[in-house]
């Protein structure tokens, strides 16, 4: 009987280490452990031997039992260790492969230009307001003094809906509704950019266009702060080195006003054709705001003062970017987008 085990024993050993992988690793085990393996056989049939027999076949069979599950436990431990190292090497990722190219947007030249103006104007205690782009005629026209029979609020050259209504054709009816629903509450200090709209279309103008205009009213609010705002606005956009001169000039809701010549930032204002020769380029609208658009919008004008000057977005971004054609600005064309990307300004 010692014998016969010990044979079973042998050939078992020879089993598991010939085994090539983990299911026939399996059959062996169940050949001479499993329920009807050939040493289970022998446990049962011990009903059958001497009594003093028993214990020393019985220790016998547990002691090759052990040794065998030890056997094929460190055989599975082998066979996974072998997976892995295949996996390892089958499944490796070359990194020098080149990647397939993604499409990356670019930021549009209009929003580079007014994120950059916010950022300044934020900086400076300003607050970014919006409104509707379908004005009422009262916000458009009457409560910034444009007076009716005024040429801006002439069908030729809006676009109205309705006889009250209308695409605003200025951002200034922003700052109308601002300087109402806040009535003596001070400072302001607001800047709205967004987009306009006048029946033009050429390649200095287009029927929509984009705007930014600024408002401050407080107490003793003088020319000395629209002159030193905005000398802050145009050289941190333009140029640090620029010259600014203010030109008299008029427009219905301030009182007085200027139109505000930048030195060519082309030329240095020896004169080009960019500058027509004169040395200057026109960049801003501005001026003291008139009494009447404080009234009308709950200001006392013998209390409080204002300054608000306003320029269009897309003249600085087409001087900025040297753009000859407005239109681009509005057209889309990836060719010509994809010529912002990675500009960091
Ligand atoms: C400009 C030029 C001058 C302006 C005036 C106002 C308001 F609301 F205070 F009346 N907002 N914007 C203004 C003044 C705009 O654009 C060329």
């Amino acid at each position: 009987m010692q014998e016969q085990i010990s044979k079973i024993r042998e050939v078992a050993v020879e089993e598991i280490s010939k085994a090539t992988d983990a299911k026939e690793l399996d059959n062996v085990r169940v050949k001479y452990l499993g329920k009807k393996g050939e040493l289970t056989s022998i446990l049962r049939g011990m009903g059958g031997l001497a009594p003093e027999e028993r214990p020393i076949i019985g220790s016998k069979v547990n002691e090759v039992r052990d040794e065998l599950e030890n056997r094929i436990k460190e055989r599975e431990k082998e066979f996974a260790k072998e997976e892995l190292e295949r996996k390892l090497k089958e499944e490796t990722i070359d990194i020098t492969l080149p990647s397939t190219k993604v499409k990356r947007g670019s930021k549009h030249p209009l929003n580079r230009i007014i994120e950059e103006v916010e950022d300044l104007f934020v900086s400076m205690g300003y607050d970014v307001v919006s409104g509707p782009e379908l004005e009422t005629d009262e916000f458009c026209f009457e409560r910034l003094n444009l007076p009716k029979g005024h040429p801006a609020r002439d069908m030729q050259d809006s676009f109205y809906i309705t006889s009250e209504y209308l695409l605003r054709t200025q951002t200034s009816a922003v700052q109308a509704r601002t300087l109402l629903a806040n009535t003596e509450k001070t400072p302001i200090r607001v800047i709205c950019p967004g987009k306009t709209y006048r029946r033009d279309d050429d390649a200095t103008h287009s029927h929509q266009f984009s705007q930014v205009e600024g408002l401050v009213v407080d107490k003793n609010i003088s020319l000395a702060d629209l002159k030193g705002t905005l000398e802050v606005f145009v050289r941190h956009l333009l140029g640090e080195n620029l010259e600014l001169r203010f030109r008299p000039s008029y427009f219905p809701f301030t009182e007085p006003s200027y139109e505000v010549d930048v030195s060519c930032f082309k030329c240095g204002g020896k004169g080009c054709n960019l500058c027509k020769q004169t040395g200057w380029i026109e960049v801003l609208g501005s001026g003291i705001v008139h009494p009447n658009v404080l009234k009308m919008g709950g200001y006392d004008p013998e209390v409080y003062s204002g300054f608000a000057f306003g320029t269009g977005l897309d003249r600085l971004a087409m001087f900025k970017y040297g753009i000859t054609d407005i239109r681009l600005l509005y057209q889309n064309d990836v060719r010509f987008l994809n010529q912002f990307d990675r500009l960091d300004r």
